[in-house]
This record gives C-alpha cells, sequence and structure tokens, in this order.
C-alpha cells in the first residue's frame, strides 16, 4: 500500500519531503492540509500527529511526524543513501548536524520573514509593518551569514563541494535547507543583504530534478505578493509626490514631513537601498531643524534642498 504524506505545497519541511520523494519517483498519496486554516489542530490529525504539525507520513500501521525524520525514514527504508549523505559515516554525521540546527538557525526565515510577509498579504489585520519589515531584513542577513560560514565553507568535512557540510552532491540537508531560504528570494521579499555563496548555493540547488514543480504553489503565492507590493509602491509614490505638493503659504506641517521621510526609505528599499526605520525621534529633529523661527513653519527651500540630496 502506497504510503501517505500529510501537509501542504507551501509547508517549507513538507516540500523537502515531496521533493525526495519526487526525485526518488516514489508513488505516494497526498493528503492536503490547510495548517492556517487550523487544519493540523483538528481532533483527527491530532490523533495521527499529536504534534499537530504538517508534514506527517502514515506508512501502513506506522506514523510519523517531523519532516526532517520522515525524509529521514524514507531514505533508510528505500536505500536512499546518497541523500542521507552517502556511505561515509562521517558524511552522514554532518547531514545530520545540519538537520538538528535547522530549527533553530535557518527555520528562523519561515518564522520571522516568510509567515509575516505571507500574512500581510493575506489578512489585514496582521499587516508587515515597517517593524516587522526591518527584523526580517535581518534576519535574512544573520541567517545567510550563519549558512554560508557554517555549512557552505566544507568547515568539518574538509570537503568544498558545494552543498551542505561541503558535500559534493545534495543531500536532504540541502533540500530543507533551500526550502527555507529560496522561498524569500522566489516571493521577492525586500531587505537583508544575500551573502553569494547562499546565492551560488541556491543556483545549484535551483537545477535539479523537480525543483519548479514542487514550488508551483510558491510560485502562486508570489504572485499575489508581487501585485500587493506593487500597490503598496505605488501608493507611497502618491503620497510621497502629494507631500512635496504642499501649499506653500501653509508651509510643511511635521505630518508632511513624516511621509516625506518615511515614504523615501520605503521606495529606497524598493531599490536596494536600506535605511534605518525612521522613528518620532528622527522626524521631530528634522522638523526641528528646519523650524527655524520655532513657530511649527518649516523652512521648506531649505528642507526640500536637504531632502532632495538626503
Ligand atoms: N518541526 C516541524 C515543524 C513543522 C511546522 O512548523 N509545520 C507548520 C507548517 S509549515 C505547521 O504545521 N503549523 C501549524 C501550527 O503550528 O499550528 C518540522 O520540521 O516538521
Amino acid at each position: 500500500m502506497a504510503l501517505t504524506i500529510y501537509g501542504h505545497w507551501v509547508s517549507q519541511p513538507a516540500r523537502a519531503c515531496l521533493w525526495l520523494l519526487r526525485l526518488n519517483e516514489y508513488p505516494f498519496n497526498f493528503n492536503k492540509v490547510e495548517p492556517l486554516l487550523g487544519g493540523t489542530r483538528t481532533s483527527e490529525y491530532k490523533a495521527l500527529f499529536p504534534t499537530g504539525k504538517a508534514p506527517g507520513l502514515v506508512d501502513g500501521d506506522f506514523k510519523l511526524a517531523e519532516g526532517t525524520a520522515i525524509a529521514s525514514y524514507l531514505c533508510e527504508k528505500e536505500g536512499w543513501t546518497k541523500w542521507l549523505g552517502g556511505e561515509s559515516l562521517q558524511s552522514r554525521a554532518l547531514v545530520n548536524s545540519y538537520l538538528s540546527s535547522h530549527h533553530t538557525t535557518s527555520r528562523n526565515i519561515t518564522k520571522k520573514v516568510f509567515h509575516p510577509a505571507m500574512m500581510g498579504v493575506l489578512n489585514a489585520e496582521t499587516p508587515f509593518t515597517e517593524e516587522l519589515r526591518d527584523k526580517a531584513g535581518k534576519v535574512i542577513e544573520r541567517e545567510n551569514k550563519n549558512f554560508a560560514d557554517t555549512w557552505l565553507t566544507g568547515r568539518g568535512s574538509g570537503g568544498r563541494g558545494g552543498f551542505v557540510a561541503g558535500l559534493h552532491d545534495p543531500t536532504i540537508a540541502d533540500l530543507f535547507a533551500y526550502c527555507e531560504f529560496a522561498q524569500v528570494k522566489q516571493m521577492g521579499v525586500v531587505g537583508g543583504k544575500w551573502d553569494v555563496r547562499v546565492e551560488d548555493w541556491m543556483a545549484r540547488m535551483e537545477r535539479i530534478d523537480h525543483h519548479d514543480d514542487v514550488h508551483r504553489s510558491l510560485f502562486k503565492l508570489r504572485d499575489v505578493y508581487q501585485a500587493n507590493e506593487e500597490k503598496r509602491k505605488q501608493k507611497w509614490e502618491v503620497q510621497v509626490f502629494e507631500a512635496l505638493d504642499f501649499d506653500k503659504e501653509e508651509g510643511l506641517q511635521r505630518e508632511g514631513v513624516e511621509t516625506l521621510l518615511k515614504g523615501k526609505r520605503i521606495l529606497d528599499a524598493y531599490d536596494g537601498i536600506e535605511t534605518p526605520l525612521v522613528t518620532d525621534e528622527r522626524i521631530d529633529e528634522v522638523f526641528k531643524k528646519f523650524d527655524t523661527n520655532g513657530n511649527g513653519q518649516i523652512e521648506h527651500v531649505e528642507f526640500l534642498k536637504w531632502y532632495s540630496e538626503a
């Protein structure tokens, strides 16, 4: 009897397991579960998988939760040794070493970047705020550096093969890591510096069979996300334009300065220029600097000169 995977193609650990199955041309049943709609918290689901998370595997009477355990089980059971790191005990141990660290390192990309970005599109009550975007950029940068320094250097294995732990061929460690990193690149989430070593590794991973097929749900989500970002960008372009077109009799108010400073930062980010969050203190500081008479009327000519050069 064919085994069954419970999960969703947008779920990163589920996608890694499904990719592994496709790569090995292994037949399976797929039972779609929507984690965002509470599908993993129903009593039926928890009776199968008490952890209440996707993915889950049912193989005859045997039930198993946790993506990395599922992938290891499949490789062991079916003899897909190369995906475990080959015959070398130490290569396999290094793959396991990455898989143990994965949950507290690369997995942060889903928690702090992908999830808030996606929720900003899917639910008006959970916007992807400037603060969340700022945090997301920092997480991208930190996890890129950590992954490149720790796992793509071959340190420990003596190898420099281009895949996790310096191995010459991809393993399940690469599948799990890729499903974390690539999703935010694919969606086009702006912010955070990407390490060129991670980008090169992603390019190698992209060439692996079934890549596009297993990522197709993400590509659909990317289109929705991108359309939303385009709307946001246009909204800020209009706001900045209107704030610049202020009535000179009245002078530029603090509100206008706020829009111009925030708008500049947001629009710059789309051009890859990252600047610190615009705080109330910063707005006050700029406003005071140009409110030369101290009467709440900003010296607009001087301000505009400064702004166009900033
Ligand atoms: N440690 C688990 C985490 C799995 C996980 O976070 N699954 C998410 C979907 S990507 C989920 O089921 N979330 C539902 C929930 O937390 O209620 C693994 O690696 O398999």
